[in-house]
């Protein structure tokens, strides 16, 4: 893909010492933190695309990021959404409200999987290294613990789909699809201190309606003990996120990739049948009518109809339709159309939209770097092109934020921003 012509090759050497800059900074010894004061612990999926750009310019650390990361692996195979690895009282909730029962402390939900394809992404920057090659095999058995949880503890009716208990599980904290769900969840009792409103502006963040309700799920579940079958049973949140299962399908593509390597005959069976499962639980989030992916309530049993960012995902994921590349590609054009930045997180003319207010309408890297990887996949350079120039532009405009508003292009949210860098690295910026 070709790098826009009006970026000279001295701005990009600026734009990414800039980047290499920002995750030396947020280096905590052998872990990344998200941004300094609003995200001072390890958190799962920022770290495994931390650990990508990271590979860019040096390979030992990004390895470390991952193992520092599966420190906080339960035995069950859980791997939490945060790793405390630090005594800090920047955020809440804080260990003491998980109350989970391992060391390192950790929260007790997990997130979107991208350590696979992370460690996949190594791997192939290191070359056939020897301590390369080492290191890997011994992450493979502990990622496919992980998978082999979301399987068991997220999927146990073997459906092919897995369910998020906890909108933060999906990623997308924020998201209007979790509106509906979110309606039946009744609020906390408990008053608590955010100290995120205090850091950053509370229009750019979710409302107290929503953390009332985070916080409600969070002690029901330390009060089941982090049981994941009774959990499954009482939550009254349980969501087929389109996004996280799209996710976890190319980070499972990228595990089959490790188990030729590291794996068991066995192993690559189980996750050949498994990938086969969950190709036809994707295709059962498909509305054919709207010609769109739609997020499953998994209490009601009805499809979510709001599309949001989430809905393009099945591009990075595991699409096998040329017909549904295309109308999801003429969707995005049109989203794209409405807007100076892309990807907006929601349609810019739907009822839902903030383009402020973090997952409900502001542009984010990562997810820029998922569609827009996907899309090239699909052979749809064109518009691979814009997403990666539009990121490009973002981060030359405002430098590397949490976020953006797609409408005038302004920074969001924490500034400098670890994996926002590190998408810089190892895509918009190459
Ligand atoms: C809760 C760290 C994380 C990201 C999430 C993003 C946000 C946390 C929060 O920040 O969530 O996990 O407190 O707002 O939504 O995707 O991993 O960057």
């Amino acid at each position: 893909m070709q790098v826009d012509e009006t970026a000279r090759p001295s701005d990009l050497k600026i734009w990414r010492s800039a980047a290499v800059e920002i995750l030396r900074k947020n280096d905590r010894g052998g872990y990344t933190v998200p941004t300094d004061h609003l995200y001072p612990f390890q958190w799962n999926w920022d770290s495994a695309f931390c650990a990508m750009g990271i590979a860019t310019f040096d390979i030992d650390r990004a390895w470390a990021e991952l193992e520092s990361l599966y420190l906080g692996q339960w035995s069950n195979g859980l791997l939490p959404h945060i790793v405390f690895h630090d005594v800090v009282d920047s955020y809440y909730p804080g260990p003491e409200v998980w109350g989970a029962n391992h060391s390192p402390q950790t929260s007790g939900i997990s997130q979107p999987p991208v350590t696979a394809t992370s460690a996949r992404f190594i791997l192939d920057r290191a070359k056939g290294d020897e301590r390369s090659e080492a290191r890997a095999a011994a992450l493979y058995p502990k990622i496919l613990a992980l998978h082999d949880w979301w399987a068991r503890e997220r999927d146990p009716d073997g459906t092919g789909l897995v369910g998020v208990l906890h909108p933060w599980e999906s990623g997308a904290d924020n998201s209007p699809v979790w509106d509906g769900p979110l309606n039946g969840t009744p609020a906390t009792q408990t008053v608590f201190n955010r100290r995120d409103v205090a850091l950053v502006d509370a229009t750019m963040r979710p409302r107290q309606w929503e953390y009332e309700r985070y916080i409600y799920l969070v002690e029901l579940y330390r009060s089941l003990g982090w049981d994941g079958p009774r959990m499954w049973a009482q939550t009254p949140f349980k969501v087929a996120d389109v996004g996280l299962n799209a996710i976890l399908m190319r980070d499972e593509h990228d595990l089959r990739f490790l188990a030729t390597r590291f794996g068991t005959e066995a192993e690559r069976r189980r996750l050949s049948a498994r990938a086969a499962q969950r190709q036809k639980g994707l295709e059962t989030l498909w509305d054919a009518k709207a010609g769109a992916y739609y997020s499953r309530d998994l209490v009601s049993g009805e499809p979510i109809p709001i599309a949001s960012h989430a809905g393009f995902l099945p591009l990075w994921g595991g699409l096998d339709s040329p017909d549904r590349v295309a109308r999801l590609a003429a969707e995005l054009r049109r989203w794209l159309d409405l807007c100076q930045f892309g990807a907006p997180t929601m349609a810019p003319d739907s009822p839902e939209f903030d383009q402020r207010r973090y997952w409900r309408g502001p542009v984010w890297a990562i997810v820029n770097w998922m569609i827009g990887d996907g899309l090239a996949r699909h052979g749809v350079d064109d518009l691979a092109q814009r997403l990666r120039d539009d990121t490009r532009r973002l981060m030359e405009q405002a430098g590397f934020c949490e976020y953006y508003d797609p409408l005038t292009g302004e920074g969001l949210g924490g500034g400098v921003f670890s994996w926002t860098a590190a998408v810089g690295l190892a895509w918009a910026l190459a």
